[in-house]
């Protein structure tokens, strides 16, 4: 056996691990009623702006808690807690994304019935989180306006592991030139009929909108977990 086999065959079997703690997460968030939502995106493109945002936002509707991850700091967790909801940080070192079991570790404690919603933002990166199944019930990735509208046709999997995709700092798109057609084009290649929200966590442009895509699918969810309950 070639050594580069070996190496295969290892990550093969963290990738299965991962997905066996991730589908019995997903069946835990499910008994729970617990909606969960994930964000990918390369570093910088928005997601603690956004979650913090969305936290305050849904507060008064809903009850939201979160879990960020990073390599270090404890910054963004800093950050979301001044929106009062639950925050855990999980710091991942040398790693560049979650994993279910540290999703899982960081849940100890925390009661997921007493959760509506679970927001997990991912590191900063837009190649690893994507082989790594969380349990979430969809996937955002955002893509800010300054970072170029070709970003889905270099990164596809990234696209293509997703459920939506978010354009942030549109408050930004005019004065980066911000090319909006080109961008949907890119995302359409990769990922034909992907939702695709726009926002801006600074001026608040799309958040009703990107409030309202939350509640919808939650509320399918929802629905659909009471019907196989249900047998119908
Ligand atoms: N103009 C503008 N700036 C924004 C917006 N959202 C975020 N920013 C800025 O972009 C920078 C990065 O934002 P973060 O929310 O930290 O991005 P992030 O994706 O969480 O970053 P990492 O967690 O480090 O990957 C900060 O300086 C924010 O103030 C927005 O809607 N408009
Ligand atoms: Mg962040």
């Amino acid at each position: 056996m070639s050594p580069g086999t070996r190496i295969i065959e290892v990550r093969q079997n963290v990738l299965k691990q991962n997905d066996l703690l991730a589908r019995a997460l997903r069946q835990r968030f499910h008994d729970a009623g617990v909606f969960v939502v994930s964000m990918v995106s390369s570093p910088g493109s928005g997601k603690t702006s956004l979650l913090e945002k969305t936290l305050t936002l849904l507060q008064p509707q809903f009850r939201v808690a979160a879990l960020v991850g990073d390599l270090a700091t404890e910054n963004d967790a800093v950050r979301l807690a001044r929106s009062q909801a639950p925050v855990k940080q999980i710091t991942t070192g040398t790693l560049c994304h979650l994993e279910a079991a540290m999703v899982q570790t960081a849940l100890e404690g925390w009661n997921l019935a007493d959760f509506d919603f679970l927001f997990i933002e991912n590191d900063g990166n837009l190649v690893c989180p994507s082989s790594y199944d969380l349990g979430e019930d969809i996937r955002l990735v955002l893509m800010s306006v300054t970072e170029g509208e070709d970003k889905p046709l270099k990164y596809p999997t990234i696209f293509n592991s997703a459920d939506a995709a978010v354009l942030t700092k549109m408050d930004l798109a005019a004065v980066v030139e911000f090319d909006r057609d080109a961008a949907i084009h890119n995302i359409e290649s990769v990922r034909p009929g992907m939702a695709i929200l726009n926002v801006s966590a600074k001026s608040g442009e799309g958040m009703e909108e990107y409030l309202e895509f939350f509640r919808a699918r939650r509320a399918d969810s929802a629905h659909r977990n009471s019907t196989i309950g249900s047998g119908a």
